[in-house]
């Protein structure tokens, strides 16, 4: 079923240069670009993208992480867009990503974990809606 989900080229990740490599991926696969863009997070867009995990306690460290430089936000759309791209980017934690994910072959970090994606139709529309405010 074609679909949208988005996903996030953190800081660390647009710092090594690896935003097109990162893209590249999404195209290779067969996803199509629909929306995409540099710009940094305000703080209060940043608290509003994760308000999920408010009451975490990695809330701070993860706010203040993704406000700490440009990031490259983009939509993509096709068959099942969003389970599929979860898979590309691999486990939360880069350091125990599988080799072949984004985060398994780009990163060592857990909160510096190269890239953000959309886990559900619900968290899409709520990410893409301030993303792209
Ligand atoms: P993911 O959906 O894989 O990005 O992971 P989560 O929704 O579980 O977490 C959101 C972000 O918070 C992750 F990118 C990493 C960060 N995080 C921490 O920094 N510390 C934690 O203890 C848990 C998550």
């Amino acid at each position: 079923m074609t679909e949208q989900t988005l996903f996030i080229v953190k800081p660390d990740a647009v710092a090594r240069n690896l935003t097109g490599e990162i893209i590249a991926r999404f195209e290779r696969k067969g996803f199509k670009l629909v929306k995409l863009k540099l710009f940094s997070f305000s703080k209060e867009q940043a608290e509003k993208f994760y308000g999920v995990h408010k009451d975490k306690p990695f809330f701070g460290e993860l706010t203040s992480f993704i406000t700490s430089g440009p990031v490259v936000v983009a939509i993509i759309e096709g068959n099942n867009a969003i389970a599929t791209t979860r898979i590309m980017i691999g486990a939360t934690k880069s350091f125990e990503a599988a080799p072949g994910s984004i985060r398994g072959d780009f990163g060592l970090g857990f909160t510096d974990n190269i890239i953000h994606a959309s886990d559900s139709q619900e968290s899409f529309d709520h990410e893409s809606r301030v993303a792209f405010e």
